[in-house]
């Protein structure tokens, strides 16, 4: 691995010219570390025109084998996983590679064993505990492609998903704990499955032990099945561009889509990735607090650190339980010195008070991250001065779903710092920033679209089953460029500060959400005729949600029809997208040609309401004057 690492500034230097002056030279050296049955015939093939990449084309490889078996000879006893429970007095697992070996292998032979094949859909719907780490990379073992559903998400959304990508199993528990909550996991599954076909077999964990109804014909106790199977399980030769994973995506319009990961160019991006931008050395003790059901899970939980042969935490909790200082007690309590979590929970803590952090040392950390939204300036001081006690560099990593790893941020410890800045591209990465018209904004001190202009490693490479769809999403909107949907700043030194979505793509508490799938749900609100969501600035959560809404015949009292229609998003999406504040009305500020003015909305939301801006193409100027009087405070 010390092979690709970077240690200075100037070698960040070297590495980057080099990227961008011989793409395939670079990438090609680094590709070399890891185990491969037959190396590639060309490390990149692409065209962002008609879009089609290939990374390492020709090139076979297995990535569990990556993540685990090559370690083996020198770290069978050392510690993959230290899993910590939402209830801090129940006992840790702790697993040794040798023991992650043999689940995934064991996992892997059940799902051979209920008739899963190379390049079926596996859906994993699983709470955090270290059987979704070996579901995800027992499907791998196999060539099976995981689809990670949020264990957050209701029924229909869970539906949605299955059916999209045909998944043959599902891969579930009993239940979840979150905090003092207690959610009944397999009732969802029971629920999403009345409407998807394609499901042979559910895998049920017993985790919670709480009352299920349990199918005989389709489902499938985990302990009946899995600790009965052998702890070997040949590892499936993949093809470099063969699928990985599908992980379903918010944009701005229509359902979620189906990101598409391809197996040789995401192994070597996330390994990559992970080792330069944490500077993770042997010993320490990484923990990301993300859900695997998010992509911060699949490459900074899952793959990259194991690539690295790193030993991490996992938490299957929340930070405010039992109290606003669980983190702190974990990071103490396992010596953690890698701590990756979201601007919102950090914000959400520092609202809580210091007498939550004040109980613990926290000397053991040494790099702090902070991934999913723009962090702000006044949370980045509260985390680098009471979590980092000003020793700890943070690394605010930008990228996304689509990216499959970090493209924007410090190098721990070598890359200058500036607060709220994600700094400077890692090496491989290209940024452009263009006005709307496509033109490159050129120079320093500058803002714009932020796109980039040459592929990398881990790159998604379709949307499941719709290439259209995904190259009309990212690869249409500009000339030739990757559209990443953010806007971005670039300043007098060339640092690049993301400043959030310009699309219609809502950031809340990190997590993405559409407001045309917030307003899809909303409308199936009998009472509803039609629906207007933005987002605006929320103090914990980043973005809260505003809906407007119109409900023209409705004889029920607003504070009911408002509970029916949070209930109604809570059960087509799930609790994440539940309206902050909703305002009925009785129309919308529309143009002439029927299109909603969703820059006059955004601005009532945020209060702004006497700067409008030019409202004179509107059909009917009456509805402002309405919706300023309504809004919600
Ligand atoms: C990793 C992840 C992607 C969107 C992205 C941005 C926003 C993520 C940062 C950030 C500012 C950051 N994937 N975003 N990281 N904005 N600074 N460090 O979050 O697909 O769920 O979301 O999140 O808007 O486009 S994601």
């Amino acid at each position: 691995m010390e092979n690709f690492r970077i240690n200075t500034i100037e070698e960040y230097n070297q590495a980057y010219k080099k990227s961008v002056e011989q793409p395939e030279a670079f990438w090609g050296d680094i590709a070399e570390n890891f185990l491969w049955y037959k190396k590639w015939d060309k490390v990149v093939d692409w065209s962002f025109k008609d879009y089609n990449v290939k990374w390492f084309d020709g090139a076979s490889l297995n990535i569990t084998e990556n993540c685990i078996d090559r370690h083996l000879a020198s770290k069978a006893k050392d510690i993959a996983f230290i899993w910590e429970s939402n209830f801090e007095d129940k006992p840790n697992r702790v697993i040794t590679y040798q023991q992650l070996h043999n689940e995934v292998c064991k996992t892997a032979n059940a799902l051979k064993y209920l008739g899963v094949k190379k390049g079926d859909r596996v859906c994993i719907y699983l709470p955090m505990i270290p059987e979704a780490v070996y579901s995800m990379l027992a499907c791998a073992r196999i060539g099976a492609i995981h689809s990670i559903v949020f264990a957050g998400f209701s029924a229909t959304s869970l539906s949605d998903r299955i059916q999209d990508s045909d998944c043959k199993i599902v891969i579930t528990s009993d239940g979840s704990y979150r905090g003092d909550k207690s959610i009944n996991l397999k009732n969802v599954v029971d629920e999403a499955l009345e409407t998807c076909a394609s499901v042979q077999h559910v895998l049920v964990y017993e985790h919670t032990k709480i009352k299920i109804n349990f199918n005989n014909d389709k489902d499938i106790w985990w302990h009946e099945l899995v600790p009965l199977q052998e702890a070997i399980c040949e590892p499936e030769k993949m093809k470099s561009e063969d699928v990985l994973f599908i992980l379903y995506t918010s944009g701005s319009t229509g359902k979620p889509k189906g990101v598409v990961h391809a197996c040789g160019g995401y192994m070597v991006y996330t390994a990559y990735t992970f080792t330069n931008v944490f500077q993770y050395n042997e010993g320490d003790i990484y923990w990301c607090t993300a859900d695997v059901g998010w992509v911060t899970g699949h490459s900074y939980i899952t793959y990259g650190p194991l690539l690295c042969g790193a030993t991490s935490v996992i938490f299957e909790g929340v930070p405010t339980y039992p109290d606003a200082g669980r983190f702190w007690k974990i990071i103490d309590k396992h010596k953690v010195t890698h701590f990756y979590t979201a601007p919102t929970a950090i914000r959400a803590l520092e609202a809580l008070g210091l007498d939550f952090v004040s109980p613990y040392k926290l000397n053991s950390l040494k790099v702090l991250g902070s991934v999913g939204e723009p962090i702000n300036e006044e949370a980045w001081h509260w985390y680098n001065k009471n979590i980092g006690k000003e020793k700890c560099p943070i690394v605010d990593t930008w990228w996304q779903t689509e990216t499959g790893g970090i493209l924007i941020s410090p190098l721990a410890g070598i890359t200058k710092l500036k607060p709220s800045y994600a700094t400077l591209p890692l090496p491989g990465i290209q940024p452009i920033l263009v006005d709307d018209k496509g033109n490159e904004i050129k120079g320093n001190h500058v803002e714009g679209n932020l796109c980039i202009k040459y592929p990398w490693p881990s790159i998604i490479r379709t949307t499941y089953g719709d290439h259209e769809r995904c190259k009309q999403t990212y690869f249409s909107t500009y000339h030739n460029l990757y559209f990443t949907g953010d806007g971005c700043k670039r300043d007098q030194n060339g640092y690049y500060r993301i400043t959030g979505r310009v699309d219609d793509v809502m950031n809340i508490s990190g997590h993405r959400i559409g407001t045309a799938e917030v307003e899809s749900a909303i409308n199936m609100h009998v009472d509803v005729v039609e629906s207007a969501v933005v987002g605006y600035p929320h103090d914990i959560k980043g973005q809260g949600i505003y809906a407007y809404v119109i409900a023209p015949s409705t004889t029920k009292d607003h504070a009911i029809l408002i509970k029916e229609i949070i209930a109604e998003v809570n059960k087509i999406i799930g609790p994440i997208a539940k309206p902050d504040k909703i305002q009925i009305v009785s129309g919308l500020p529309k143009t002439r040609s029927g299109k909603i003015m969703r820059r006059i909305l955004r601005k009532v939301a945020e209060g702004d309401v006497n700067n409008l801006g030019d409202i004179s193409t509107l059909l009917d100027p009456n509805v402002v004057e309405e919706i300023k009087n309504g809004r919600v405070k």
